[in-house]
């Protein structure tokens, strides 16, 4: 069957951006608020007087004088900004068990929750509830659980400083260091790492490196989609002549061309600038293995350069005065045969070959990395394989080189930094103990696999959710819905209705918060917050659209009334404290030296940058040195062997941010309508007597081999794309139904997202009957 023959599914022919991307951006405002008031709150998006935009942690040109464009960006200020409302009538008029049934894109599509709300088993209806009331409930519930550590304290990475940092506060005066957070599922495998290989666990470049780089690296991630303003990034350095090196098992259209819709001679002759210099399509999981053949490739031209008597190609003088282990990785490379290497990734020894000749001709090195390195069962070793290609050449703690992780939600790193983290540092636990002259509770907390494994264990009995979708979000959504149903306790503080809202307890509330773009006025005035990217950037971001609704209140004044409720002895004076965010601020620097003279140092338009010990190559790891670290063997995740298994990944479509579905199009894949596919190449379908087109099934496959029934994935058809052999692509969050719980990193407890072993077939040719009753049990 030819591409266009299946509805929904055809070519794509445009680059990225360009007149696609501007008609795009019409569409999602049409669809959600009045052109006026949106066009006003665009154009302070990313703007120093002007909100953060809620879309990615890509960080701000330095001296923005009119707005970057971003289409991705613009459908996450119009989805907040809509003028749609899920108000008290809608609740009213519709049973859970009614709302239970929709999908997730028409929940978030009612609009902005507009009042605190709770749940009535009597009705089977949320209603509205007055603030004080819910805060006393819930403060109540809290109370009365025996222990402070059945309670779990979620956080999804759109939530800024100040409220991140009240809430580290209440969880811990509370008394526990349950902080599952959504980087747990995201980055958590750099931030776990990096801190062995380099000491710190963030990225170390700046913009301006990109501007002095003499190469670039792009391994798994999309920033067409993802991190679109990343685009005019690579554009620029792709005119300047630096090679950009992509590892992807697809064809991902942003990392070919890009036309920028500022560009008005692009734009008039609908030209375009190349982005990859050159685009190896390796297998899902083959990370490991082009890593490791690139530093085999290098350490034999540097033996043979050494040997005829020239400079060797990696940096000696570097390595022996920073770093730590070089003998055993090598000799970890020498035990790593080629043919082993060409098999696990797909690629050949000329390729990987060609790829490290790129790398060391080039005196100063970016790589940057994103969710296909992190979320498989070996992330953390994957992450800091990354490290050591770098410090092979010094590449790290200079200019114009260094790593660069692609950091997720907009505030997802500031989180981290201001002590969400379940296993806090002794140093920290005791500035928090001198501030606040409470004492801190010691003991390791719960990521998120934790959290949801205890309370699927009834080891958890309350679930405080800032932010996020944690259910949708997680693995093996069979076990988790079953396991939040059965909890005491569940707040959720959230913008939008999900599905997340209606795994209902014997308690459950939905507090409406303000948005980023929103005016924020507290006692003492209107307030801004504070965000740091994913360079490590912390600047202000302050809302001017009117709330969506006069009932809702800020993050840092709900996280502050179920403070007050919850620890009525409470040694913090949260009140106080929300009436002007500056002091929030003042002791957040008072907890964390490095931000010293925060409130003086966020009035500088752009904001400063956190002090990143690896970029000064101070190593704060515990040899004192830069490590080279070793990945055992090849696989990023366990070789499960059996008839035809395929590895499936799951990626994000260009219509969604995270379990936010915007709309049913992909565009750069030329997928419209539909999220009901999954990508396949052409000669695994011929091999199984598919063609594109078909209705298909995927099955999961245990470790051993043995299928998984509980875990099939129906109502697929199979698209032919542009993908490495032995892979296959379908969309995140559908395909979370074939990702076990217990399916993650053991170092970082990253779910393993990226590299699930499927089969693939007919539709209905086996296993249907398991995969109805499966559903009916959802
Ligand atoms: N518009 C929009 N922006 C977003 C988000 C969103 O959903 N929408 N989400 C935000 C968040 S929380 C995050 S974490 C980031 C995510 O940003 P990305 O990391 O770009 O996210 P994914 O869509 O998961 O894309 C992963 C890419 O890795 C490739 N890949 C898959 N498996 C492998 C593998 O085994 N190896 C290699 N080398 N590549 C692989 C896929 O083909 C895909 O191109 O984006 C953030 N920005
Ligand atoms: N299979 C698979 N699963 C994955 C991934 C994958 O690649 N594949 N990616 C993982 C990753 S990287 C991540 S980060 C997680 C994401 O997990 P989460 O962060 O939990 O999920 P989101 O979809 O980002 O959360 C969306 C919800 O946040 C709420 N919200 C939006 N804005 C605000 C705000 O300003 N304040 C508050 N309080 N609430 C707001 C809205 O109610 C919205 O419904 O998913 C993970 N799950
Ligand atoms: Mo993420």
């Amino acid at each position: 069957m030819a591409k266009d023959d299946v509805p929904g599914v055809g070519p794509y022919g445009g680059p990225a951006g360009g007149w696609g991307a501007l008609h795009a951006v019409a569409k999602a405002l049409r669809g959600q608020m009045a052109v006026a008031s949106d066009a006003r709150a665009l154009l302070r998006v990313n703007q120093p007087q002007g909100f953060d935009c809620p879309g990615c942690a890509w960080p701000d040109p330095k001296h923005t004088s009119s707005f970057e464009f971003c289409e991705n960006g613009a459908k996450a200020v119009s989805w907040e900004a809509t003028s749609k409302r899920a108000t008290p009538e809608f609740f009213a008029e519709h049973p859970v068990s009614d709302l239970w049934t929709w999908s997730d894109f028409a929940l978030e599509s009612e609009g902005r929750l507009t009042h605190p709300l709770a749940y009535d088993a009597q009705t089977d209806r949320f209603a509205p509830i007055a603030w004080d009331e819910a805060f006393r409930r819930i403060g109540e519930a809290l109370r009365s659980l025996p222990d402070p550590n059945l309670a779990e304290f979620y956080t999804s990475g759109r939530t800024s400083n100040e409220a991140a940092f009240l809430y580290q506060l209440l969880a811990r005066e509370f008394g526990t260091n349950n902080f599952p957070d959504c980087s747990n599922m995201c980055h958590e495998a750099s931030s776990v790492g990096l801190p062995e290989s380099i000491g710190v666990g963030k990225g170390t470049v700046t913009l301006e490196d990109f501007d002095r780089c003499d190469a670039i690296f792009c391994i798994g991630h999309n920033p067409g989609t993802n991190h679109p303003r990343m685009l005019t990034t690579l554009r620029a350095a792709s005119k300047r002549g630096v090679p950009i090196v992509v590892f992807n098992p697809l064809r991902e259209r942003g990392l070919e061309r890009f036309a920028a819709p500022q560009d008005p001679i692009e734009m008039a002759t609908l030209g375009s600038t190349p982005i990859a210099s050159a685009y190896y399509q390796l297998k899902v999981g083959g990370d490991v293995a082009v890593l490791k053949g690139m530093m085999k490739a290098l350490a034999a031209a540097d033996a043979a350069a050494l040997a005829a008597g020239r400079e060797g190609v990696l940096d000696h003088a570097f390595i022996a005065e920073h770093t730590l282990g070089l003998e055993p990785l090598l000799a970890d490379l020498d035990a790593t045969s080629w043919p082993a290497i060409e098999a696990r990734s797909g690629l050949s020894r000329a390729d990987i070959e060609a790829a490290a000749d790129v790398y060391a001709k080039a005196d100063r090195v970016i790589v940057c990395y994103g969710m296909g390195v992190t979320q498989h069962r070996h992330g953390v070793s994957n992450v800091q394989q990354i490290a050591n290609l770098l410090l092979l050449r010094g590449n790290i703690g200079r200019e114009g080189a260094g790593i660069c992780p692609l950091r997720g939600h907009s505030n997802v790193q500031g989180d981290r930094t201001v002590g969400i983290t379940e296993i806090p540092t002794p140093a920290f636990l005791d500035r928090l103990q001198a501030v606040f002259g409470f004492e801190p509770p010691r003991a390791k907390g719960h990521n998120a696999v934790e959290a949801v494994q205890a309370i699927c264990e009834g080891r958890a009995k309350a679930l405080v959710c800032l932010g996020g979708n944690l259910a949708v979000a997680m693995s093996d959504p069979a076990v988790v819905f079953a396991g939040l149903r059965r909890l005491d306790l569940a707040v959720h503080v959230a913008t939008k209705l999900n599905r997340s809202h209606l795994l209902l307890a014997k308690q459950s509330f939905i507090l409406p918060c303000l948005g980023r773009t929103e005016m924020d006025m507290q006692a003492e005035g209107r307030q801004s917050v504070t965000v740091e990217d994913s360079m490590s950037v912390v600047h202000a971001s302050r809302g001017g659209l009117k709330p969506a609704s006069e009932h809702l209140l800020s993050e840092p004044a709900i996280v502050a009334g179920l403070a007050q409720a919850a620890l009525p002895d409470s040694k913090v004076d949260w009140a106080w404290l929300v009436a002007d965010y500056s002091r929030i601020r003042d002791k957040i620097e008072a907890v964390f030296p490095d931000f010293a003279d925060f409130n003086e140092r966020i009035r500088t338009p752009g904001g400063f940058r956190l002090h990143v010990a690896a970029s000064e190559r101070e190593w704060r790891t515990s040899t004192g040195k830069a490590n080279f670290l070793i990945a055992p063997g090849l696989n990023e995740d366990p070789a499960v062997a059996g008839d035809g298994v395929l590895t499936l990944t799951t990626i994000r479509s260009h219509d969604q941010f995270n379990t936010t579905i915007y709309g049913l199009d992909d565009r750069y894949r030329g997928i419209s309508g539909r999220r009901d596919v999954v990508f396949a190449n052409a000669q695994d379908l011929a091999e199984r007597g598919l063609k594109h087109g078909d209705p298909v099934e995927l099955e999961a496959v245990f470790d051993d081999g043995r299928p998984a029934p509980s875990r099939i994935y129906g109502g697929l058809i199979v698209v032919a794309h542009d993908i490495a052999r032995g892979s296959l692509a379908a969309y995140y969050p559908e395909a979370n139904v074939l990702v076990s719980l217990a399916d993650y990193d053991a170092r970082s407890g990253t779910p393993s997202y990226k590299s699930i072993a499927v089969l693939l077939r007919r539709a209905g040719s086996m296993g249907s009957d398991a995969a109805e009753s499966f559903e009916r049990d959802l």
